[in-house]
């Protein structure tokens, strides 16, 4: 029923790059992007003038971290087949609505692709087996047991992206594996090096860095395999757009090693700026009609005319991404900041019928906080708009929730979903005059501003224990 969009719209900025737009919304923003996706600006590469075309930064120098970049294969696909190992053999397709939002590998050999709407992936396969992917539940479960797998077993810092990606910065287990290796100084890489054959020179000992990082990817792979049965890849790097970009060159079920030297060569094989993550349509339409098409392209253009259109640290970002350097960290995922689910659909021209599908939302929400254990202290409602001038316009209101029902949430009641609605319908009376007709195409219900549960009884504990004449009784 409903479809999740905080967890994965991280993950299709990146992707993005990578996808036409479903539906034809364009809600990228480059700011936002920079901060969470895209390296960190430096600023090498802006001449003494500041306005070189001079492809400066030819290539980081600092190989010190190790990260290993995982994806899951044919995710949603990938957890029905678990659930039903029947399915492994056959074609199969995850459907939302009328689209195919993944596949399995049996499928995209007869050409079924993910995003592929349902009618063109069946005209590919008749035979494709269809499985709905409306509920999350399952996907979020999996998603979660190989963070916390990567967490526990590999590195604290494990930062997800969306549902099926992590970055792992393995620096600090490497380093000790390379301590304790001693003097061996041939370490094998474990699965695929990219570009076997282009000669490196560094000698920072990057190289036996990136062979035990490959071992110990492996060594992930095998335990999510093991331990849950999942398979994906992984790309080796010293750096999170390099792993995520090498690991993508051998799927499924595979993994790739970055070796120093060989970046540039990586960068230029991906062609199209449109595949540097974070590079979405509208900003690639931008680069189109600056003329700059490809990622080579990007590496030569004038730097002014990359500023004057997107300002200073977009453009130096964009331009470091061309060549691969990327300096952002590692960022632990914690809980998330927000909770939200959202339904889509062609039409929604009544309040019972608004009421309905916010019911819906605010039912599966109640169920994910139980399990969530935190309370959120704001509700948040969002309607996509239709209209003939401005198709796809989303817009939110948000209140309090209130304290009675934050009182509740902290005594482990969730049966929650009358009083909800009631916040829920004073915002949506700000968003939607419904005495005049209205077209609504989305409504999603986000919870948000969460307190550990321990806060409000601590608070509590610490008003009790206070002396009187704090408590305002003197
Ligand atoms: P992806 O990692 O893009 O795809 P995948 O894991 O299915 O396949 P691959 O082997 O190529 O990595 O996305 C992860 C999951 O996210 C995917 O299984 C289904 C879901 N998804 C959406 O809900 N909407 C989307 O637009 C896309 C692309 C994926
Ligand atoms: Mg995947």
């Amino acid at each position: 029923m409903a479809h999740e969009i905080d967890e994965y719209e991280m993950k299709r900025c990146w992707q993005d790059a990578n996808q036409e737009d479903s539906d034809g919304e364009q809600d990228e923003d480059w700011s936002s992007l920079n901060s969470t996706l895209l390296p960190s600006p430096s600023f090498k590469n802006v001449g003494p003038d500041g306005n070189n075309s001079l492809p400066a930064p030819a290539e980081e120098s600092d190989h010190s971290r190790t990260i290993v970049h995982v994806d899951l294969d044919c995710f949603y696909a990938q957890v029905e087949m678990i659930k039903n190992p029947e399915l492994r053999t056959q074609p199969l397709g995850i459907q939302q609505k009328n689209i195919i939002v993944t596949c399995n590998y049996v499928a995209r050999r007869f050409g079924v692709k993910k995003l592929m709407y349902l009618s063109d992936a069946k005209k590919k396969c008749p035979q494709l087996i269809l499985v709905s992917g409306e509920d999350l539940t399952h996907y979020r479960e999996y998603s979660e047991k190989v963070t916390d797998l990567l967490q526990s077993e590999f590195s604290s810092l494990v930062e997800k992206l969306g549902f099926d990606e992590n970055f792992v910065d393995i620096t600090a287990l490497v380093e000790k594996t390379v301590k304790a290796s001693g003097q061996q100084s041939q370490l094998e890489v474990k699965g695929h090096i990219f570009a076997p054959d282009v000669e490196k020179a560094c000698y920072c000992g990057c190289h036996k860095q990136m062979a035990v990082g490959s071992q110990i990817a492996a060594k992930m792979r095998e335990r999510l395999r093991e331990s849950l049965g999942i398979t994906g890849c992984a790309g080796i790097a010293w750096n999170k757009l390099l792993a995520k970009l090498v690991g993508e060159q051998n799927k499924p079920n595979d993994q790739t090693t970055l070796l120093p030297g060989s970046e540039g060569k990586l960068m230029l094989s991906l062609g199209n700026a449109r595949r540097i993550p974070g590079i979405g349509h509208s900003m690639n339409k931008k680069l189109e009609a600056l003329g700059i098409i490809t990622i080579a392209d990007l590496q030569t253009a004038a730097f002014s005319d990359l500023e004057k259109v997107f300002g200073l640290q977009a453009a130096s970002t964009m331009r470091n991404s061309s060549f691969g350097i990327d300096k952002t960290p590692v960022s632990k995922t914690g809980p998330p900041k927000s909770m939200s689910d959202e339904d889509s659909f062609k039409s929604c021209t009544s309040l019972i019928d608004a009421k309905e599908r916010m019911y819906g939302l605010l039912k599966s929400l109640l169920g994910r906080l139980e399990k969530d254990g935190r309370i959120p202290l704001t509700v948040r409602l969002t309607v996509r708009k239709y209209s003939s001038t401005q198709k796809w316009l989303r817009e939110s209101r948000q209140g309090q929730i209130p304290t009675a029902v934050t009182d509740k949430i902290a005594k482990g009641i969730f049966d929650l979903s009358d009083h909800l609605m009631e916040v829920l319908l004073v915002l949506f009376d700000k968003l939607v005059d419904v005495k005049k007709p209205f077209h609504l195409t989305l409504i999603n219900v986000c919870l948000a501003n969460f307190q550990a549960k321990s806060t409000q009884s601590e608070r509590l504990d610490r008003y009790f224990s206070k002396p009187k004449r704090q408590q305002g009784q003197c």
